[in-house]
């Protein structure tokens, strides 16, 4: 018997089996328990060596089957690993990333160039009041020039901003007094008629700096050297008289393209000026003493120059296509 046993389990190749077999010999009612309960039928004198016989052989196969348990654990464990090698030579699966978007590209360039300038970064809210959208920005209710931003009403007091000009307010206002140099980047919505160079929500990047002694020529300058680095040295621009509320003298700033027969076009890219002197009041600065500029860029404008985009609307469809394209400028 104890021989069978033994062959029995060193052939068991799964744990289950292994487990049946435990079952059959060592259990209550298991073969090896029977095979005591003969005991009684015999003479007295052999009862002795015959328990001791029968314990051994129950040790033994208990032994035997802890050891084959261990046993065939191990073997699971090895072929789980070996499963699970990872061969570090294959070449790994490509991983689609996505790509900053253009508009990001073009906001996270300019934000580069005037932090290295000392400006700070400033964001104000796209569900604005008409006190800071409009009438800090020296339009009064009624005014005429409101005409020149259509604007989406939320109520009769808050609108969505129609350009980022309400954060020059706020940031003044958040000095108390003191000189501010910040640009804000965001988005802004009128309701202008989609076409390929307008876009009823689009982004605006304003530019504020108040100080003592700031004049015209520091405004020219920083426009200037903003278009450079924006298209290089040799990319012509046009500053022309312009009139906006806030600001006092105004100006417009176009780039020169080269249309597909060869001459040339203008696209307007931002208006600017020195901040009007009542505009400096409601701040919070003596005009007499305070004066400063300020610019608002249009973001898709510099996009559509820079990466040669033949419509607007191409920034917000949000074709993967045409979005891969500006993998390279990351
Ligand atoms: C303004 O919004 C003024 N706040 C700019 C400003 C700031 C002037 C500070 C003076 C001082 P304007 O409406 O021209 O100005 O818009 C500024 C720029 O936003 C435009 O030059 C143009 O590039 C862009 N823009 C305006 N409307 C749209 C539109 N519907 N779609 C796309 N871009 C637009």
């Amino acid at each position: 018997l104890r021989k069978v046993i033994i062959e029995k389990i060193e052939s068991v190749l799964t744990l289950d089996d292994i487990e049946k077999l435990r079952n059959q010999y060592l259990s209550k009612k298991g073969e090896l328990s029977q095979q005591m309960a003969k005991m009684k039928d015999l003479p007295n004198d052999e009862k002795p060596l015959f328990g001791k016989l029968i314990n051994e052989v129950k040790e033994l196969v208990e032994n035997r089957i802890i050891s084959k348990i261990n046993d065939l654990k191990e073997k699971e464990l090895l072929k789980k690993l070996e499963n699970e090698k990872i061969d570090v030579t294959i070449p790994a699966d490509e991983i689609s990333l996505g790509t900053i978007h253009p508009l990001n590209q073009v906001i996270e360039d300019l934000e580069d160039f005037f932090i290295g300038q000392g400006y700070e970064v400033k964001e104000g809210p796209e569900v604005e009041s008409d006190f800071y959208n409009f009438e800090m920005m020296n339009f009064s209710k009624g005014h005429p020039a409101r005409d020149m931003q259509d604007t989406f009403y939320i109520t009769e007091e808050t609108l969505l901003r129609t350009h980022t000009s309400p954060v020059q307010a706020r940031a003044m206002l958040e000095k108390n007094g003191k000189p501010v140099k910040a640009v804000c980047p965001g988005k802004t919505y009128r309701r202008d008629e989609d076409d390929p160079t307008h876009s009823h929500q689009f982004m605006q990047f304003e530019g504020i700096v108040v100080d003592k002694g700031i004049s015209f020529a520091n405004l020219k300058d920083t426009l200037l050297n903003m278009t450079r680095h924006l298209f290089g040295n040799d990319r012509e621009i046009r500053i022309r008289p312009s009139y906006f509320p806030f600001v006092e003298p105004g100006v417009e700033v176009d780039v020169v393209y080269i249309k597909p027969d060869g001459t040339k076009g203008y696209i307007e890219i931002l208006g600017a000026g020195l901040v009007h002197p009542n505009v400096l009041r409601m701040g919070g600065y003596d005009p007499d003493v305070y004066s400063g500029f300020a610019f608002g860029i249009g973001i898709e404008r510099i996009a559509i120059l820079k990466y040669g985009v033949e419509d607007i609307r191409n920034f917000y469809i949000n074709d993967i296509r045409f979005l891969q394209q500006f993998k390279g400028d990351l």
